[in-house]
């Protein structure tokens, strides 16, 4: 391999990071029925352990996001716990996401709920949010809404909007200087006639009418068909406003399917607008880069590595983008050179020194392999199959 590209590739393995989600490792369907796996983590030191292996074999996701309903049920009086096993499995807290919709009160919504008593309770929660993440040192406390409606003329839009403006900069007020607020977006789902905060102009919005503090997070599989992604990326890091990602790879709708396993081009596109973006302007675009994937059929350990391999072969790929030959070509509207700069990048296998970089860490060279043959997930599949097996739950 050429020696520039080894080097380009190196220097972009060694600053690329990725968050993995707690959920990932828990055992999660559709709303059709789960089926479960006998390995999947039933508690949340299990999915600090499991998210620990994926850190120790990639050496690439030194933080595990967690869900405060889901991993923290007693609140702050978890954050002891969750201290204990991120010192004893090697993997730090990472994003801190609040739950405002699994409660029964949010039925009708969270921070735009017309019912005072509700809205009062969601920012309780987010308060609540806020202080585990202080605890745990987490920067990011991330929002994500399923607050809309289901038929035509039953929500006040507009009220709602103030409503949200008025709850985040509520909340914002409560973040320590260190942290962020970022905002997630997406079309529908579970609100099918309208979602209050449903796309990346919406968030936009609501991140500057919340305070300094917050930023847009994308989603990659919250988008409506052929939506250009990576061009909503362009534009939230011109206005300084992109936050964070959550990957996860789409063919219809917020199907959580692996990254780059049914378009890695887009995701390719997106890391070359932000690695475009830090050639132009010297500087490196805050972004936390994360997972948000929960498989029910794949291998819950095996899915989150082959995801990482995926994010890591994409990020490298877009670092070979000769960037001024990029920007030359541009200006001259040369189509044809300007393309193949990202043509010629993308077909570059990059997968030998991606190898090679990993050995040079002292990582195996194929984390996938390494797993398997450790042995790991069948301990597991044994300690953990009756609990698994009697959490089965359906419709009926
Ligand atoms: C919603 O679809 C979402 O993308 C949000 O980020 C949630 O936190 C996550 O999935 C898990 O349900
Ligand atoms: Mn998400």
């Amino acid at each position: 391999m050429e020696s520039n590209v080894t080097q380009r590739v190196h220097q972009a393995l060694s600053r690329f990071r990725v968050e993995i989600p707690s959920w990932g490792f828990a055992n999660t369907g559709t709303r059709f029925g789960k089926f479960v796996q006998d390995g999947a983590a039933t508690t949340t030191e299990e999915k600090f352990a499991d998210a620990g292996q994926v850190h120790a074999l990639t050496g690439v996701c030194p933080t595990v996001a967690l869900h405060v309903l889901w991993d923290l049920p007693q609140g702050i009086d978890s954050t002891g716990e969750v201290r204990e096993h991120a010192n004893r499995y090697g993997i730090r807290p990472g994003s801190i996401n609040p739950n405002l919709f699994q409660d029964q009160i949010y039925k009708f919504g969270s921070f735009g709920n017309p019912d005072p008593a509700v809205r009062q309770e969601a920012l309780v929660h987010s308060r609540l949010s806020i202080e585990i993440a202080k605890e745990l040192d987490s920067r990011d406390i991330s929002f994500w809404f399923t607050d809309g409606s289901n038929y035509p003329g039953t929500a006040n839009i507009r009220e709602r909007k103030r409503l949200f403006e008025d709850c985040l900069k509520i909340t914002h007020a409560e973040l320590a200087s260190s942290q962020r607020m970022l905002i997630e977006y997406k079309p529908f789902e579970p609100a099918f006639y309208h979602t209050d905060i449903a796309d990346w102009g919406m968030a936009l919005h609501f991140a500057r009418a919340a305070g300094p503090l917050a930023r847009v997070l994308v989603d990659t599989g919250h988008h409506y068909q052929s939506q250009n992604i990576e061009q909503i990326v362009s534009w939230l890091l011109s206005e300084d406003m992109l936050g964070g990602f959550h990957f996860n790879d789409r063919r219809y709708a917020d199907d959580d399917l692996t990254l780059g396993s049914i378009d890695p081009y887009q995701a390719f596109r997106i890391f070359h607008e932000i690695q475009f973006f830090e050639w132009e302007t010297g500087r490196p675009a805050d972004i936390a880069y994360m997972i948000d994937q929960s498989h029910n059929l794949k291998g819950k350990i095996d899915a989150m590595i082959q995801t990482v391999n995926m994010a890591q072969e994409l990020y490298a790929k877009a670092a070979l983008v000769d960037h001024a030959a990029l920007a030359h070509a541009q200006s001259k509207s040369d189509l044809i050179g300007a393309e193949a700069c990202l043509q010629d990048a993308f077909a570059t296998d990059v997968r030998p020194v991606i190898r090679e970089w990993r050995a040079s860490k002292g990582l195996p060279q194929n984390p996938m392999q390494a797993f398997r043959e450790s042995g790991y997930w069948e301990r597991v599949s044994l300690e953990r199959a009756q609990r698994n097996r009697s959490s089965v739950s359906s419709y009926a």
